[in-house]
């Protein structure tokens, strides 16, 4: 045999020894979503990746892309329903146009606390709802965490609801926090995530409300002088997939994702509990005013109306039930 004979079928062997490599080449996932890549989001989107890279051997692995890059949440939400996005964490902000039975875990002062909501959200009611993501196109992994919102402004103190008069409030693109916050008093103004911090710069709205682990994330301290700690609504996140990428997994790969989405749930979670300890302090001594003693009795009251755009639809059974888990 010629030596260019040799040459060649060596050549074709390597060739094909890469092909095969290449094609055991990582599956690249994209992970999205829309706070800083210091964020608790972005702490749950490194955990999603490392702990499905560790569990499917380097079958998978995955890309963050944080601060919004991919768009806000309702676009995201919208990227993984035609599959050009791979993974979301979102809140369940504009979850509610897609998934309407959410809005339940949007209702203002429903939880009593982290354990509370934590603990329904893990429960068979929070298992019910992820499972009805598949009727309306979306797949959900796990209950993430975004945490309890408070009301910031540049304008005055606010610790009742007549403080709130006249006050444009941005706030998620949420039939049900929309409702709130004009039953406060308040002009709601829906707006997505990611043109929020030049909106307030600007003065086009007045305030926002978001928790304290958004407000460290995006550090609103430089466009908002007042924060109230009205603890108005818990707002869950979702660690959500796209039906278009796990329709072509198989059950091992499906069971790989979910436990990436358990870890991701875990490490937000613990990030939001650690900002909750040293938030106020960061937030007072980045300048903000920070009101603590808001009498919440007044704003319970008021928000009560909001009940109506989950009730009117589903009833109280899932409130009820809500309310009831000890
Ligand atoms: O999910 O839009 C919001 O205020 C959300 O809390 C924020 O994007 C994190």
């Amino acid at each position: 045999m010629t030596m260019i004979k040799k040459t060649l079928i060596s050549m074709l062997a390597i060739a094909g020894v890469v092909s095969a490599v290449s094609a055991q080449a990582a599956q690249k996932i994209n992970v999205a979503h829309v706070l800083s890549a210091k964020s608790h989001y972005s702490v749950g989107a490194k955990a999603f990746i490392k702990t499905l890279e560790e569990v499917s051997k380097g079958e998978f692995t995955g890309l963050e892309h944080s601060g919004g890059a991919l768009g806000g949440e309702r676009e995201l939400i919208e990227g993984l329903q035609i599959g050009s996005v791979d993974v979301v964490i979102t809140s369940t902000g504009p979850l509610g146009n897609f998934v309407p039975e959410t809005y339940a875990l949007d209702l203002p002062f429903l939880f009593r606390d982290y354990d509370h909501a934590r603990g329904v959200l893990d429960g068979t009611i929070g298992q019910e709802l992820l499972a009805k993501m598949g009727k309306h196109n979306l797949v959900g992994l796990a209950w993430s965490e975004n945490g309890f919102r408070h009301v910031t402004n540049s304008k005055r103190a606010i610790k009742t609801p007549a403080d709130l008069a006249g006050l444009k409030i941005r706030t998620m693109e949420n039939k049900v926090h929309m409702a709130a916050f004009s039953a406060l008093g308040a002009s709601p103004t829906p707006m997505a995530f990611p043109e929020l911090f030049t909106a307030l710069q600007q003065g086009t709205v007045d305030g926002q409300e978001n928790p304290i682990t958004v407000i460290t994330a995006t550090k609103f301290w430089e466009v908002q002088k007042h924060v109230s700690l009205t603890g108005h609504v818990y707002s869950p996140a979702a660690v959500l997939t796209s039906p278009v990428l796990w329709s072509g997994l198989n059950d091992q790969q499906k069971g790989w994702f979910k436990e990436a989405a358990k870890a991701s749930a875990a490490a937000t979670r613990a990030e939001v509990s650690r900002l909750e300890r040293d938030g106020v302090a960061l937030l007072r001594s980045k300048g903000m005013e920070v009101y603590t003693d808001v009498d919440k009795a007044p704003f319970q009251k008021l928000v009560l109306k909001s009940y109506a755009v989950y009730s009117d639809k589903y009833g109280t059974s899932m409130i009820d039930r809500i309310k009831a888990y000890k």
